[in-house]
């Protein structure tokens, strides 16, 4: 299968935004949920920002307060045997049982607007900053689903609570409405169907177990896209294969003749992010009609490959000007956004080569 990356990728990196707090540094705009609205395309980044470090054996955790937006940073010491460093994304108690962990930095959404969909202009307020105290250590990975007039965003809200999934809807990119935590901590990669299947809106998420059980995708409905229900497990990790870490809905649903087209980011035991497909039943998607074997996309390429986070494909969202082309803007490493575009018939072809 042929991915087009754009030839001018990354089309956005940390370089581009200026730093929303003063003495922080952005380390990452990536994982871009993507909306077409007034003849343009948005992007609506998660920027990453930390409190600038001169001395590398001190790492610096922001924590902000939701109602005055002033930031507490946490120092710690990378001798400090309580606390494991070796993720750079976070800090993490050696005893996961007793204390808390950490992000090493703080993430919201700003958005990017462009008319051509490669040249983009950012924002310099940010869109989605953290507003409640469930959001204290961040807003991650947005991704929007239009369903007629209103655009549905759900995001992580990541706090020392957890991180759980939070909706917002806006009808202007503007001001929005806050619809509350749609589901409860941990749970991830949450996407919309972008229409109702058979009088119910549907959803992908992916609770993150603990205990027993794996990183798999789920499907749930609901009456109002508030109140989700009748949960049921979609498709799971596949040991010795690219998916066998983690899975996670990517994109919004893409409807065809054939059935629902997810694209959905899958990670292997060394955290390697590529992409792969599902094919959902367009009746009731929580039959799976067809998978990837393997992956259609891997990083591959310098900034895919290196970065914050190295060796992560990672998208979010996508424009589709007809229905075959899909532009599909992804996270690489952690760090900036690229670009590309995908035939949504090949990608159909390689799930029916794939059963
Ligand atoms: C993982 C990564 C990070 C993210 C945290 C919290 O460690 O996805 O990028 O900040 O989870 O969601």
């Amino acid at each position: 299968m042929t991915i087009k990356r754009f030839k001018e990728n990354p089309i956005i990196t940390p370089e581009d935004v200026k730093p929303y707090h003063e003495g922080f540094e952005v380390i990452g705009a990536f994982n871009a949920g993507v909306a077409e609205y007034n003849g343009e395309t948005l992007l609506l980044m998660r920027v990453a920002e930390r409190p600038i470090v001169d001395d590398p054996s001190i790492v610096k955790v922001p924590v902000v307060d939701p109602e005055t937006r002033e930031i507490t940073i946490k120092n710690f010491s990378i001798e400090d045997d309580e606390y494991n460093f070796d993720d750079p994304r976070v800090v993490r108690r050696q005893d996961k049982l007793e204390g808390l962990s950490y992000l090493t930095s703080l993430s919201y959404v700003r958005i990017a607007r462009s008319k051509g969909g490669i040249e983009f202009s950012i924002d310099d307020e940010p869109f989605l900053y953290p507003y409640n105290d469930y959001q204290t250590f961040g807003i991650e990975d947005p991704r929007v689903t239009k369903i007629d007039d209103t655009y549905y965003i759900d995001f992580t809200s990541v706090s020392e609570k957890g991180v759980a999934v939070s909706l917002v809807t806006t009808k202007d990119f503007e001001s929005f409405t806050d619809q509350g935590i749609i589901f409860a901590p941990e749970n991830k990669d949450v996407v919309l169907f972008p229409e109702k299947i058979n009088g119910l809106y549907y959803a992908l998420h992916r609770p993150v177990l603990k205990s027993i059980g794996n990183y798999d995708i789920w499907i749930a409905e609901s009456p109002d896209t508030k109140h989700w229900g009748n949960h049921q497990h979609l498709a799971g990790v596949r040991e010795g294969n690219w998916d066998e870490e983690r899975i996670g809905a990517g994109l919004t649903p893409v409807k065809t003749s054939e059935g629902w087209v997810v694209l959905y980011h899958g990670a292997s035991h060394q955290s390697r992010y590529c992409m792969g497909a599902l094919l959902l039943d367009l009746e009731d998607p929580t039959r799976v009609l067809a998978r990837s074997e393997a992956p259609f996309m891997e990083p591959e390429e310098d900034y895919e490959k290196n970065g914050f986070f190295n060796e992560v494909v990672f998208g979010c969202g996508a424009t589709q000007k007809d229905d075959d082309s899909l532009t599909m803007y992804y996270g690489v490493a952690d760090t900036s956004i690229a670009g590309c575009d995908i035939s949504i018939q090949e990608i159909i072809t390689h799930l029916k080569e794939s059963k």
